[in-house]
């Protein structure tokens, strides 16, 4: 379970998450930002739920397999907490605490949407699986990027080649659909941790948005001690 939450101490690292439906192009752009926080010399690690730490892996291969969707919902979502509480206490808050950067690809979000939203798992066992695991540690900001259906799923086919869907791959149009304008209410319910980017655009573009995003919320305040690079 996670320790004292970590207290906003100048020389913390920023915490922001990567959200949206399959194909979104989650990876694809964490990895750009992580190149452009290196330029700006600022350290920053790439990390992914479910998984991230060794621990928290072993149980995405059993959440991907579909073994967790034969538990039922409430199950695999405790599935997805168990990973969760592994990966803040052993890998994310430490990185923090260290002033390290951490770009995490999908975090809390995802379960509100994926298992509560579209999955109808009651909000109360939700809330209580986020006081256990992430306790007061909120993304410092969330980019959502939002992408037709279609689009999404398109990519997602392409890369993924002749290989099976996963367990989430394989749900039909109206659940992407569902995980759609779910991600688009949390981001206008939510302006001041998240941004809507618009994802359909050249990924070079998705990227300026983002670094501009970013420049606003943490470059611009003296107290970040970061310089602009654009
Ligand atoms: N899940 C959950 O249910 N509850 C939870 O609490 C958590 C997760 C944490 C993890 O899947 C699954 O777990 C996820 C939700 C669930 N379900 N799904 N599906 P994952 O980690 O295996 O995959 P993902 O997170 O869904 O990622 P993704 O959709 O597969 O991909 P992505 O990271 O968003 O996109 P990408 O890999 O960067 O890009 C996909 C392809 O599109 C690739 O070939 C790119 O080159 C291309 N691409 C990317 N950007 C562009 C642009 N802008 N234009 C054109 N082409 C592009």
């Amino acid at each position: 379970m996670t320790d004292a939450p970590i207290r906003r101490m100048a020389g913390r690292g920023r915490f922001i998450t990567f959200e949206g439906g399959e194909g979104s192009g989650k990876t694809t752009q964490i990895k750009k930002l992580a190149e452009r926080l290196e330029a700006a010399k600022l350290r920053a690690i790439i990390t992914r739920e479910p998984g991230g730490s060794p621990g928290a892996e072993v149980i995405r291969h059993l959440l991907l397999s579909g073994m967790g969707k034969l538990l039922g919902p409430e199950a695999e979502t405790l599935l997805f907490a168990a990973a969760r509480d592994d990966h803040v206490r052993t890998v994310i808050q430490p990185a923090l605490v260290q002033g390290t950067w951490v770009l995490c690809d999908r975090f809390s979000d995802s379960t509100r949407v994926y298992q509560g939203r579209v999955g109808h798992v009651a909000a109360g066992l939700l809330n209580a699986m986020e006081r256990v695991t992430i306790g007061d540690l909120k993304p410092d900001l969330t980019v959502i990027l939002d992408v037709p259906v279609e689009i999404g799923l398109k990519r997602a086919a392409a890369r993924r080649g002749s290989a099976a869907p996963d367990r989430f791959e394989s749900e039909d149009v109206k659940f992407h659909q569902g995980l759609r304008e779910a991600y688009r209410e949390i981001a206008a319910s939510e302006p001041q941790r998240c941004v809507l980017v618009d994802a359909s655009a050249d990924a070079n573009a998705v990227a300026a948005s983002i670094w501009t995003a970013l420049r606003d919320r943490f470059f611009a305040t003296p107290a970040a001690g970061i310089a602009s690079t654009a």
